[in-house]
């Protein structure tokens, strides 16, 4: 107010000036007006000065500032508890601010709050206003919050369900977990097992592989045999169709007979191939022997002989077997007898004790047929009565032979000659001499039959 009267006043001086000196007045103006303008920048600083001051708040002696509304700050207020309460003289509402005595000081920040603490007044009118709303969304609320809950007890039952289930599944899981040990259990067992069987088949082919090589030796030795047995005939058969046709004594080897023994073989008669088992021609050796001596055989191979029951039965036990006996008497007559089939202790287990019995059949001949009587009856020697009479045949007819009761042939009886008073004691075949005559020459011969040759159409 002070500066607007001064600047009035100067207006007016300048006016008067002006109307006193109309002519020479000019420079006096210019006067007037440099003056003004130093007057103007003065007042400007000095109102400019004041103005700094006042903004910061220099207590200057002319200015009141009880009109002015600044933030008043209270510290540590009894009433409101808080402690700073800021209050503006212009509002009248305090605010109250709790702060830390040890805070730094946030007066700053105030005009801030207040503008923060009008904000929120704002939105709680408009809280107010929107409270109707409100109203119908708690209503909204509450109706989907019964759902809400309807919701939550099926889920709630579910829940029980499902809990039960999992107790359901705990105990079947326990149980499957008890199943899995067991089949663990059953599969190491059943791998023991299998290893045993394993081992077990592992010796079974140790011990099959040494099966397999012994037979394969035991083949191959057999093959030996077999060449050997080429080379080494089994009776005067073979002995012949090597391509011997010469009376003789040969070695022969039978089946199952490999250390062999000696033969005279007949390579002239029917065609040859006959081994001799009994021969009689001059007397030179006795027969009438005991059982072991028939048994293993007696006499000179080239003459008077018995070759012995166990080495006719080696050749004879296989069948297919024919028997000739030659004879002759003391004029030179000569008969034969022929069978077909003939073998000794053919079906025996252990034939010894069995008596070596006689198989014969098939007769044909010119001497007549005296064996077929005998066929079936063990040999009897005079120490081994073996017949069907009530006594020793062989000891009363002074031989050894399959009797029965007791014989129509004796050819192992004694060499008596010829004709003799004796009754069948002699060298007897019945059916050509009778019972009285005691044969020169006898021979039985024996030979694999003949297999029948092709018939031609
Ligand atoms: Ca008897």
């Amino acid at each position: 107010m002070m500066l607007n009267d001064q600047w009035t006043i100067m207006n007016n001086s300048s006016s008067e000036l002006d109307s006193k000196r109309p002519s020479k007045h000019k420079r006096c103006c210019n006067f007037l007006l440099w003056s003004l303008v130093v007057l103007v920048l003065i007042a400007s600083v000095v109102t400019a000065t004041v103005t700094i001051l006042y903004l910061n708040q220099y207590p200057l002696p002319f200015i009141s500032r009880g009109g002015l509304s600044s933030p008043v700050i209270a510290t540590n207020p009894k009433e409101s508890g808080a402690l700073v309460t800021v209050s503006r003289v212009a509002d009248g509402e305090p605010i109250s601010i709790f702060l830390d005595p040890n805070c730094p000081d946030f007066s700053e920040h105030f005009l801030r709050w207040e503008a923060l603490q009008s904000s929120l007044l704002r939105t709680l009118t408009n809280h107010n206003a929107d409270d109707w709303q409100e109203r119908g969304l708690v209503q909204k609320l509450s109706e989907e919050l019964k759902v809400l809950s309807g919701h939550a007890h099926n889920l709630r039952l579910e829940y029980d369900s499902l809990k039960r289930g999992h107790g359901v599944l705990d105990q079947r899981l326990d149980g499957l977990q008890s199943e899995q040990s067991r089949i663990v259990q059953v599969l190491s067992d059943s791998h023991s097992g299998v290893l045993k069987l394993a081992a077990g088949l592992s010796d079974s082919l140790i011990s099959l592989q040494r099966e397999t090589e012994s037979l394969q030796r035991l083949k191959s030795e057999l093959s030996r045999d077999n060449t050997h047995a080429a080379v080494r005939p089994r009776d005067c058969s073979d002995v012949l169709a090597a391509g011997v046709s010469q009376d003789g004594v040969y070695s022969v080897f039978p089946p199952h007979d490999p250390d062999g023994f000696m033969v005279y073989c007949d390579m002239t008669t029917d065609g040859g191939g006959w081994t001799v088992i009994q021969r009689r021609e001059d007397g030179s050796v006795n027969f009438f022997k005991g059982w072991d001596a028939y048994r293993d055989g007696f006499g000179t191979t080239t003459g008077e002989h018995w070759l012995g029951l166990h080495r006719i039965y080696s050749l004879t036990r296989l069948g297919g077997v024919e028997l000739r006996i030659d004879m002759a008497d003391f004029d030179n007559a000569t008969a034969f007898a022929h069978y077909s089939d003939f073998s000794v202790g053919r079906d025996s287990v252990n034939p010894e004790e069995d008596g070596y019995p006689l198989s014969v059949d098939g007769y044909s001949g010119t001497a007549g047929d005296a064996l077929l009587k005998h066929s079936g009856m063990r040999f009897t020697t005079k120490d081994r009565d073996q017949d069907q009479s009530e006594n020793n045949c062989a000891a009363y007819y002074q031989g050894a032979w399959w009797y029965r009761n007791c014989h129509t042939s004796n050819l192992n009886g004694q060499y008596l000659r010829g004709g003799h008073a004796s009754y069948a004691d002699g060298v007897e075949w019945s059916s050509w001499t009778g019972w009285q005559y005691s044969l020169r020459f006898t021979e039985m011969k024996i030979r694999p039959r003949p297999k029948p040759e092709p018939q031609q159409s």
